[in-house]
């Protein structure tokens, strides 16, 4: 499994995309978890590929490609995270990425993995305003808002958005999480977050237990 992983990551980040679809296909075949192919093969490729553009050793055009190419191997992983699913919530989630950031791939992870769980998963997507989402906060009814920030510059609308619901008199009424890669949980405390988590496996964890299940 570990070799298949490892063409995984480089099919992915070289942006092959058959030999990506083919060996996703292929791991699921051979009975990987879709969790670890999501985590240890997609993700992982995306961070290597993070490094690597920040050393200039790859350009924009080729991150988009990867990231569009994640997406359709995160699709042949759907099924296989649904059907894997042990335990049934009933839970609602409403999920964003906040505004200002287009970084949707790990809050798409996020969601395909509490729906494993039987979270009922309200995305509301990417450049979410403040105002969206706390309008689908008052609509949805959820027991938990998940809020990913990918940029430094965006990491601050995670506390303007929980100013708002408090604002709104919906802070009570909802579990705040927190997450992206810049967010910690020193910052999750700070702005007064119900949970944080630092990768999707860990956000299911920490939704069950702030929604005390
Ligand atoms: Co952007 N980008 N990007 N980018 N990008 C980063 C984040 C960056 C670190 C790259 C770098 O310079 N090394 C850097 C940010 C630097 C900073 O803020 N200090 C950066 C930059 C600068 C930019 C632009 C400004 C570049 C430009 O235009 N000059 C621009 C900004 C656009 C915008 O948002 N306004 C930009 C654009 C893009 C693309 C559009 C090309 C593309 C995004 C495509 C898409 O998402 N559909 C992209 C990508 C792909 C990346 C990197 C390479 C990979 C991100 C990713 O998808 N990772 C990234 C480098 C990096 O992160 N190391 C980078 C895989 C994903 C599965 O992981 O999102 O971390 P991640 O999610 C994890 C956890 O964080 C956690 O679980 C997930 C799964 O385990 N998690 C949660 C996430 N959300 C959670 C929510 C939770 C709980 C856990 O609860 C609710």
């Amino acid at each position: 499994m570990e070799e298949l992983l490892a063409t995984l990551r480089d099919s992915l980040i070289g942006s092959r995309r058959d030999a990506a679809l083919a060996v996703t296909a292929r791991l699921l075949e051979e009975g990987a978890p879709p969790e670890t192919i999501l985590q240890e093969g997609l993700a992982a490729a995306m961070i290597e590929l993070g490094a690597r553009w920040t050393r200039g050793e790859v350009y924009l055009p080729e991150v988009v490609a990867a990231a569009t190419l994640f997406e359709r191997c995160n699709d042949l992983l759907e099924p296989a995270l649904l059907s894997s699913g042990v335990e049934r919530t009933g839970g609602r989630v409403v999920l964003a990425t906040v505004k200002g950031d287009l970084h949707d791939l790990g809050k798409n992870m996020v969601g395909a993995m509490l729906k494993t769980v039987g979270f009922e998963v309200h995305d509301i997507g990417k450049n979410a305003p403040v105002d969206t989402i706390v309008a689908a906060v008052g609509e949805v009814r959820p027991e938990i808002l998940g809020l990913s920030a990918l940029l430094t510059t965006t990491v601050p609308e995670q506390r303007r958005v929980i100013e708002a619901l408090a604002e709104a008199g919906l802070r009570d009424s909802v579990k705040v999480m927190v997450g992206g890669a810049p967010v910690t949980e020193t910052w999750a405390a700070e702005i007064g977050a119900d949970g944080f988590a630092p990768d999707a496996p860990r956000a299911v964890q920490v939704a069950l237990a702030i929604t005390g299940r």
